[in-house]
């Protein structure tokens, strides 16, 4: 491929950061504290934008209602905040499973006082993505059940959908909701939204603009994404991504840390979908959703997105005109070999050229620590913590 398509792919394919992979986090048994990671909005958005600043590819930035917003607060502020930093606020997610009236579930709760909360809240959340111009609104549920009988799968799945329909209608008409799935966790029988399909048909029966988000971490081992990815652009289905890596269920380690090749094969279908089908793939939302827990939470990003960076290049790479000519002569291994060349390739160079056309520095992770900005916020947030008198943060994220 030449370098000016490859040059133009790269320049349009941005990944939104989320606010709380700034944020200390940890597992269910406890949260390993970071000096220089984030607890407030702004000094989340700050960090996003340093990101930005360092990698040229992160204009925006998720953010989740719950521990970004409180109540009260003037959400037009935070969207200045953002452009200080040179960013702008993205994906919306609500939190429709934190509440104790989520015991049972959100939406598909048996307690209509649960279903009534989640409803305000979505509603809430839409106002936001009004105040801050966001055009995403991104759903993720905990509902499920955790014993057979606990409650009527059908009941909960009416309940969902009804609510996805009124939410939809609700939306700005330039406003697209993404529907996320997840097979299991926190509920342990069965998940109200638990695989691409169901997400499919709710998101089919919401309205035109809901589509299905795609979480990299949320299959069973051994599920063939690639697949899903490619059927989901073929039916126009595709909302966006989240990324992150896996090695045993839902670990959200940073992306191609485990499975790199798998994150190729995601692209590669993507960049097929575009190159042989001549489907518009441009609206993809590429976000990021990871649990960096031990890593340091900027390089983890950095890292994590200039591999997507990578790996999306080499996507770009595959010669799909010789693997088109190899399938029709139905050589495998000349097809097979057509991904694992471009696979192979070190696309670094092409990279470090791309973000010098960008006014970059060629190697973003040694720019950011020669720096020294994390040596610097961590003084200035234990001070601002100690001032609080907070030492920890008490929620996720
Ligand atoms: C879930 C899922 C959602 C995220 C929550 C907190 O596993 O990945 O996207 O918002 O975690
Ligand atoms: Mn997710
Ligand atoms: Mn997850």
């Amino acid at each position: 491929m030449e370098r000016e398509p490859l040059f133009k792919l790269l320049d349009e394919f941005d990944i939104e950061t989320p606010s709380w992979g700034f944020a200390d986090t940890g597992t269910r048994f406890g949260k390993f504290l970071q000096p220089a990671a984030a607890s407030t909005i702004d000094e989340k958005l700050a960090d996003a934008g340093i990101v930005h600043k360092y990698t040229g590819c992160c204009p925006s930035v998720a953010v989740h209602v719950l521990w970004d917003f409180s109540i009260g607060v003037n959400a037009q502020q935070t969207a200045e905040v953002a452009k200080k930093n040179g960013i702008r606020i993205g994906a919306i997610n609500p939190n429709l499973f934190q509440d104790q009236q989520y015991k049972f579930g959100s939406v598909c709760s048996p307690d209509e006082r649960a279903q009534q909360h989640a409803h305000r809240h979505v509603l809430d959340s839409i106002s936001i993505a009004r105040a801050v111009d966001s055009k995403m609104l991104s759903l993720w549920f905990a509902d499920g059940t955790n014993y057979p009988g606990q409650d009527d799968i059908t009941t909960r799945k009416h309940s969902m959908q009804g609510a996805l329909r009124q939410w939809h209608d609700a939306m700005p008409t330039d406003m697209t909701m993404l529907v996320e799935y997840k097979p299991f966790e926190p509920a342990f029988y069965h998940t109200d939204i638990a695989d691409w399909g169901m997400s499919y048909i709710y998101a089919k029966k919401a309205g035109p603009r809901a589509k299905v988000l795609v979480d990299t971490g949320h299959h069973y081992q051994a599920v063939n994404i690639e697949q899903i990815v490619a059927w989901l652009i073929d039916e126009n289905m595709l909302g966006g991504f989240h990324f992150n890596d896996r090695k045993y269920a839902d670990d959200d380690l940073t992306l191609g840390s485990i499975d790199p090749y798998a994150v190729f094969r995601i692209f590669h279908e993507i960049r097929n979908a575009a190159d042989l089908h001549g489907k518009d793939v441009s609206r993809i939302a590429y976000m990021v959703d990871q649990s960096h827990n031990l890593k340091p939470k900027i390089e983890a990003m950095i890292q994590t997105v200039t591999t997507a960076q990578e790996l999306y290049a080499k996507a770009c790479l595959v010669d799909r005109k010789k693997l088109r000519d190899a399938q029709t002569r139905m050589n495998i291994v000349d097809a097979e070999e057509c991904l694992k060349v471009a696979f192979n390739t070190d696309v670094k160079p092409l990279l470090a050229e791309w973000r010098e056309r960008n006014n970059l520095e060629a190697d973003p992770m040694a720019a950011y620590r020669a720096s020294g900005y994390e040596a610097r916020v961590a003084k200035e947030r234990e001070a601002a913590r100690v001032a609080r008198g907070a030492t920890s943060s008490g929620g996720y994220a």
